[in-house]
């Protein structure tokens, strides 16, 4: 089964969306097997978005994800990092299709409320940088075999 990292980043806290978005992944199907609530240092924000150091948005990226806590959550399923992507949008909330998150609730890039990891190689890492094995949990949910056949 594929895991995904999901971040609730600090503009949907403020806008008191954090709630509402973790229930789409959920109603979609998502299974949420870990969560929490913390305030990115910057030393986590530089290992997160490390693939973007030296770009001109880097700083900005970096004082944005550690402006205010934020939910990071590990979700399952069998596609679940492309399934995670599409259900969040493009990167960019003017290029989101309506009935994202991102083209549903933003408009900034600078301000697009979730990541999503974009590969099963990057969600293991990002995964790593914010939960311990012990963290992530491994249990039944009853509604699987209508959720998946
Ligand atoms: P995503 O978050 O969809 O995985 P990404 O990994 O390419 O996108 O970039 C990480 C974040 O950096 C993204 O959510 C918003 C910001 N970002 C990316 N490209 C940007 C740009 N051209 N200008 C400003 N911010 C940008
Ligand atoms: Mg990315």
């Amino acid at each position: 089964m594929q895991r995904t990292l999901v971040l609730i980043k600090p503009d949907a806290v403020q806008r008191g969306l954090a709630g509402r978005l973790i229930s789409r992944l959920e109603r979609r199907g998502l299974k949420m097997v870990a969560l929490k609530m913390l305030q990115t240092d910057r030393a986590l924000a530089h290992r997160l978005y490390a693939i973007h150091e030296g770009k001109p948005f880097f700083e900005g990226l970096v004082d944005y994800i550690c402006s205010g806590p934020i939910l990071a959550a590990v979700f399952e399923a069998r596609s679940a990092v492309e399934v995670v992507r599409r259900t969040m949008g493009e990167t960019d909330p003017a290029q989101a299709s309506p009935g994202t998150i991102r083209g549903d609730l933003a408009l900034d890039i600078g301000r697009n409320l979730v990541h999503g990891s974009d590969s099963v190689e990057n969600a293991q890492m990002e995964i790593g940088l914010f939960f311990t094995e012990d963290e992530i949990l491994d249990y039944p949910r009853e509604s699987d075999r209508w959720i998946s056949g």
